[in-house]
């Protein structure tokens, strides 16, 4: 089935996006960069780039900047022979109590905005996680190598039950509220990505620890059962962390109980004008990017900073003598701007009725399920399964 030449939304079609040789070359010297500071060496030919996100709620600015734009311009700059493969990791989300239809409808949001934002499925494998068993037989086959103590010392399972970091498992609270797959996602996580026998994942900066569990892990198997896993590496976006509107000391994040804290990418140009207007900054009279004493007005220059391509020093000198409301009628704009056609997408690709989405997930999870059934041969052969 051509997915390709079937759909066209708005007068534009969903077709592969044409790789220019300048995104070529910028996409090779990211990866030249990125692997010089690392010790693992992976052949430029097999380069397997996966990363996964999970349907927690219609992406906001900082799963954007800080993920989805990098995936897209991985994937419009990679070369021949790259693979590519993105995932809707529905299992992730179960790590909190979910109710289905809310889930369902979560699943379907996500899909649309990877698409939205323009990952192209004739060049990208676009999939449910939950589709693709091996996820998970290998998340058991990885769980008997993986280290308590590691898993133990990781922020995640403490930030989401809301304790302190230096809290262990024989504090109380922690006993009494951790669950099994809060505490092992990161093995999950793990056999996303080592399935996949990715070379590169691209996430923010809030995942770096996860993937550096994720190396350790694949060290450990290949060190016990022989060398299957390469060591994946991280591609952190410049956008680290995008923080939120309202406590901008926290990273924006989709789950964060106040709706103004965050951009999402189906937002109105109006909904973003309010959100910026209303974002905490300081009363400094002065123009300063300054995050540990500033947060608030940093956020917004580095915000600014990346849609423009230019630095913070730069963003500050020009507006130097504007007032904190111009910067941020001129931030608001500059969002609205950038997200407008991805909104427009978005809402099409919601109101389809043709069955596209789920044509795309089908198509999407058999490239997976095959990459993945490779890899799971060959870790039971080794194991002796
Ligand atoms: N604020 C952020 N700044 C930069 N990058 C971010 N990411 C998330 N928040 C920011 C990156 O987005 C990708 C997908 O994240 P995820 O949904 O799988 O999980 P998350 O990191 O837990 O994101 P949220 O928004 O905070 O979701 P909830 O509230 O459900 O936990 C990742 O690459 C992440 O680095």
């Amino acid at each position: 089935m051509d997915l390709k030449t079937r759909v066209v939304y708005n007068g534009q079609s969903f077709t592969k996006l044409g790789v220019s040789a300048r995104n070529r070359v910028q996409f090779e010297g990211l990866i030249q960069h990125r692997r010089s500071s690392h010790s693992t060496k992976t052949s430029a030919a097999h380069k397997t780039i996966f990363s996964g996100i999970q349907p927690t709620g219609v992406p906001h600015l900082g799963n954007y900047l800080g993920a989805l734009r990098e995936w897209v311009q991985l994937q419009n700059g990679a070369t021949e022979g790259t693979k590519l493969l993105f995932s809707v990791v529905d299992l992730h989300a179960l790590t909190v109590p979910q109710d289905a239809p809310w889930l369902r409808n979560c699943k379907k949001e996500m899909f649309a905005t990877l698409l939205a934002v323009g990952l192209d499925p004739a060049r990208s494998a676009i999939f449910y996680q939950s589709d693709v068993s091996a996820h998970t037989e290998l998340f058991w086959i990885l769980s008997t190598v993986a280290s308590m103590g590691y898993l133990s010392r990781m922020t995640q399972w403490k930030s989401k039950l809301q304790l302190p970091e230096n809290t262990n498992l024989e504090d109380s609270a922690a006993r009494a509220k951790l669950r099994l797959g809060l505490f092992s996602y990161p093995v999950l996580q793990a056999a996303d990505i080592l399935v996949h026998r990715a070379t590169h994942v691209p996430v923010g900066e809030d995942q770096r620890q996860h993937l550096e569990f994720s190396r350790n892990t694949a060290n450990s198997f290949n060190h016990l059962y022989g060398s299957i896993f390469p060591l994946p590496e991280a591609l952190i976006s410049p956008a680290k962390r995008v923080m939120s509107f309202k406590e901008p000391t926290l990273k924006m994040s989709k789950s964060h109980p106040d709706e103004r804290s965050r951009i999402l990418l189906s937002d109105t140009p109006e909904d973003i004008h309010r959100k910026i207007k209303g974002a905490l900054t300081d009363s400094e009279p002065q123009l300063k990017y300054d995050p540990d004493n500033r947060p608030g007005v940093s956020n917004l220059i580095e915000i600014l900073a990346h849609f423009e391509g230019k630095s913070c020093e730069e963003v500050v000198s020009e507006f130097q003598h504007s007032s904190l409301g111009a910067l941020k009628g001129h931030v608001a704009s500059r969002i609205a701007n950038h997200l407008q056609p991805i909104r427009e997408r978005y809402i099409a690709l919601i109101e389809n009725k043709t069955g596209y989405l789920e044509d795309v997930a089908n198509q999407g999870s058999q490239v997976a399920r095959s990459n993945a059934e490779r890899t799971m041969k060959q870790v039971k052969e080794a194991l002796g399964l």
